[in-house]
């Protein structure tokens, strides 16, 4: 008797135990995080009529749940749903694209059931959308920009394994609070310094400053944290901006011609993508002056491509009323022109907010 009701008793814990494990997995699967996946097209969407075409393609033909069908191991690390915001290549990105990108991705963050946000992008402009988002989107949510170097159809293609680590680490809470971030080629990149520096091989994107780290097999190894301003500590709020003042770019060299520069006398502001410390031609100087006395903002940038522009060197830029763009490369530069015009016409002030981000 006594014997029988303890094996009773043991088969009942037993029992128990099992139904409890099951629904603990349950349980567990639920609580994987919620990461939305927006997918704007580019190369990551790409196809090649053959395996060989790893150069030749079309961007932007596979539809957003067709790539995360694609990965299925995306389900052991999060609980991911698709977008479709635009299928465009990136070099057709324009003004009214990232406003309409970052207005989606702040309502998202906004929503207490998203815990993290990629963006797969077309490589071509990848990292001024990146950086774009992370002077706007008011979250410490993990947002991650991604793209791929070759289309799916290619041997070797790098979009499969580049959106798997783009969602483990926005589905990590370890990337909280590190401002948008952009994985290429196993890397983790700041997308304020991070840009793209090869124009056909996988380990394209880069920064002079370095990766913030490596995400590997779904795990994320960390060495390093941004110390400029962005997101939750950015006094730029994209849902208090509905448009950007026209800010453009003119790349110097030898014999630069003044037409350039008066393109645009009509801009904001102008980055001038100087040779080495932001140089300016003596030819070029007063038609810079002549635009300043107009209104137009001269910030000096350098299409050197590692390095920062130094202020009161190579011109005299407090006596000229002039910004300089430190590190931010000229795509980078015209962003940051166009945010922090929305905010202050004052030179000071323009300086301030490129010290800053
Ligand atoms: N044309 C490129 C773009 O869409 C393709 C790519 O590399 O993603 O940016």
């Amino acid at each position: 008797m006594l014997a029988s009701s303890i094996v009773r008793r043991a088969a009942r814990h037993t029992l128990a135990a099992v139904c409890l494990s099951f629904l603990s997995l349950a349980a567990l699967a639920q609580s994987k995080p919620n990461v939305v996946i927006l997918a704007t097209g580019g190369t990551i969407a790409g196809a090649g009529a053959t395996a060989a075409n790893s150069a030749t393609y079309q961007a932007a033909k596979v539809p957003v749940d067709k790539l995360i069908a694609g990965v299925p191991e995306l389900k052991d690390v999060a609980s991911v749903r698709g977008e479709q915001v635009f299928q465009i290549a990136s070099e057709s990105f324009t003004n009214a694209h990232l406003l309409t990108l970052a207005k989606r991705v702040s309502a998202l963050a906004r929503q207490a059931d998203v815990d993290g946000i990629v963006i797969t992008h077309g490589t071509d402009t990848l990292e001024e959308t990146a950086f774009f988002l992370t002077l706007t989107v008011r979250t410490d949510k993990p947002i991650v920009v991604v793209g791929s170097m070759r289309p799916g159809t290619a041997m070797s293609a790098d979009g499969m394994l580049n959106l798997y680590n783009a969602v483990s680490v926005a589905a990590n809470p370890s990337a909280k609070g590190k401002g948008v971030l952009v994985t290429m080629n196993d890397q983790i990149f700041s997308a304020r310094d991070v840009s793209k520096t090869i124009n056909i091989v996988t380990n394209a994107f880069n920064s002079q400053w370095g990766p913030l780290g490596m995400n590997v097999e779904g795990k994320a190894y960390w060495f390093r944290a941004p110390v400029k301003r962005h997101t939750m500590n950015s006094e730029f709020d994209i849902d208090k901006i509905d448009s950007l003042p026209d800010v453009d770019i003119v790349y110097a060299y030898g014999s630069v011609p003044a037409t350039a520069y008066e393109a645009f006398g009509k801009d904001k502001a102008l980055i001038h993508a100087g040779t080495g410390n932001g140089s300016v031609a003596d030819r070029i100087v007063p038609v810079l002056q002549g635009l300043r006395a107009k209104g137009v903002h001269i910030i000096r940038s350098a299409r050197v491509p590692e390095g920062f522009v130094l202020r009161n060197s190579e011109q005299p830029d407090d006596k000229y009323d002039w910004v300089v763009a430190h590190d931010h490369k000229p795509q980078k530069a015209r962003i940051l022109a166009m945010l922090a015009l929305t905010k202050t016409s004052d030179t000071k002030e323009l300086q301030r907010i490129f010290w800053e981000y």
